[in-house]
């Protein structure tokens, strides 16, 4: 089984998605493993987003991070990557398709209402990044049949 790590931008919560948004993973199959609810500071919003930090949308990136709080889980599945950047749509929303999480939600790049990790060893980073070890829950599976 498969990581990936996920983060409800503060949108979200403005917006009263967050249940929308979580049904839409757990009608696909996916097993939440981890999950808490935070408000970044600068520090933690920029290693998480250390590879924009030379772009020209960075500055805004951040500000809106840590504007309020935030969501972040881990979901665990077959190819739990993919399959997750599959429901959540195009980083860009004008190539999200309808269906998905940004094709639905998002009107703007700036404001993509969710990140979730792009390729296992980013998803291993930042589930460093935002959990320890024993805050991560391997617990029993019993509907893992139908999935
Ligand atoms: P994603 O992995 O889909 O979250 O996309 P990226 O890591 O490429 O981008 C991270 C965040 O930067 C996006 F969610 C929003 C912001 N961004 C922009 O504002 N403009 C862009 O052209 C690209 C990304």
């Amino acid at each position: 089984m498969d990581r990936t790590f996920v983060m409800l931008k503060p949108g979200t919560l403005h917006r009263r998605i967050v249940g929308e948004i979580f049904s839409r993973f757990e009608r696909k199959g996916l097993k939440i493993i981890a999950l808490k609810m935070v408000r970044l500071d600068n520090q933690t919003a920029s290693t998480h987003y250390e590879e924009h930090r030379n772009k020209d949308f960075y500055g805004e990136l951040v500000n809106h991070i840590t504007s309020g709080p935030i969501i972040a889980f881990i979901l665990e599945g077959a190819d739990a990557v993919s399959s997750v950047r599959r429901l959540i749509g195009s980083t860009k929303v004008q190539e999200a398709q309808a269906g998905t999480i940004r094709g639905d939600f998002a009107y703007t790049t700036q404001l993509n209402i969710i990140h979730a990790s792009d390729s296992p060893a980013s998803a291993q980073r930042e589930i460093d990044i935002f959990f320890r070890p024993d805050e991560i829950y391997d617990w029993e599976d019993n509907n893992r049949v139908w999935f």
